[in-house]
């Protein structure tokens, strides 16, 4: 506007410090929310994702990013989006999003993906189409690509979970989610549903006994602090969606946001192998800081999934047709 270009050009020492490559002010500032500390690979690769739209788009377009629940849980965050208080948000469909979109939770169901090129040829393929159609129809806007957040392993600070019968009664945090106490009721624990946000106090007041994530998260989250047995259990995999408010995108010119789903999408392909690499190499770190490690058999878990009922009450929940894509990708769940 007229009136900042003035002050501005009346305040040398502020306008020094500002970027001179772009003229004007950006005329797109969209923010983005995350639930994990600034160091995760997530907010590594959003940061830079940041740089490469500013630079692409000459300045027009600009993220800020806000890591580590700086605006709020999850579940704060989630009604921002909804409002357009915050235009970009990252969750998957299996956390706070099924609070509103229960559809979306699909690819949560327990042991579904064996490992990562499953996941990927479904994420990437029809399944990730389907869940991309649940989250349009609730509303949003979403990149085609998710993030990885990883294969999640259970912590605990009593002892090692070798069998179903070790969870029993155990107070074990989850994400704000059914289908994720339902996972965890279904091999007799005893979950509750918090925002990661209150994750570190919960395990170090001893509200919970343990919580279940993937080494980059226990590691940048430092929730090896208040956390003694790590179990690889790998029990489900999740990701973040690129989730935004459709007003905000709908005010965003075609071809910026051509640039920035482009720049995004890359952004999160370099993400991805990030996190994977990671949640390998940080299992050694964090034994060496005092975690204890043991390997999981998930035979035994996924027959007490079975037995419990679990996937024949989430085929019933889902629908026989989204389950049938499911199992094209990943075999029979029952
Ligand atoms: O809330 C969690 O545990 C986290 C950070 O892994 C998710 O966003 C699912």
């Amino acid at each position: 506007s007229r009136r900042r270009f003035a002050t501005l050009a009346g305040a040398g020492a502020i306008s020094a410090a500002l970027p001179l490559r772009y003229a004007h002010a950006a005329e797109h500032t969209f923010k983005i929310g995350t639930n994990v500390p600034a160091s995760h690979p997530l907010n590594v690769h959003l940061t830079k994702a940041a740089e490469q739209v500013k630079e692409q788009t000459n300045g027009k377009f600009e993220f800020q990013l806000f890591p580590n629940n700086q605006l709020g849980a999850d579940s704060d965050m989630l009604s921002q989006l909804r409002s357009g208080a915050l235009e970009c948000f990252l969750n998957s469909g299996v956390n706070v999003l099924s609070t509103i979109i229960p559809a979306a939770a699909i690819s949560g169901v327990g042991f579904a993906f064996k490992d990562y090129p499953a996941l990927w040829s479904a994420m990437d393929g029809k399944l990730g189409a389907h869940l991309r159609q649940q989250i349009t129809r609730g509303g949003f806007v979403v990149m085609d690509k998710i993030w990885d957040n990883g294969f999640r392993m259970i912590t605990n600070s009593s002892k090692p979970i070798v069998q179903p019968e070790d969870l029993k009664n155990m107070k074990i945090r989850v994400p704000v989610s059914a289908l994720w106490l339902s996972l965890f009721k279904s091999l007799g624990a005893s979950p509750t549903g918090l925002n990661f946000a209150e994750v570190y106090s919960a395990l170090q007041t001893k509200v919970v006994d343990g919580q279940e994530n993937p080494p980059a998260i226990i590691s940048a989250a430092k929730l090896f602090e208040v956390q003694k047995y790590c179990s690889v259990t790998n029990h489900m995999w999740d990701g973040w969606w690129f989730l935004i408010n459709r007003r905000a995108w709908g005010q965003v010119p075609a071809d910026i946001q051509a640039t920035v789903s482009r720049v995004l999408n890359s952004a999160c392909e370099a993400e991805r192998a990030d996190v994977a690499a990671q949640n390998i190499a940080l299992q050694k770190d964090l034994a060496a800081a005092g975690m204890i490690f043991n390997d999981v058999n998930p035979a035994p878990f996924r027959d007490a999934l079975s037995k419990a009922g679990f996937y024949k009450e989430w085929r019933g929940k889902f629908g026989d047709e989204p389950w049938a894509l499911l199992e094209e990708a990943v075999g029979t769940l029952a």
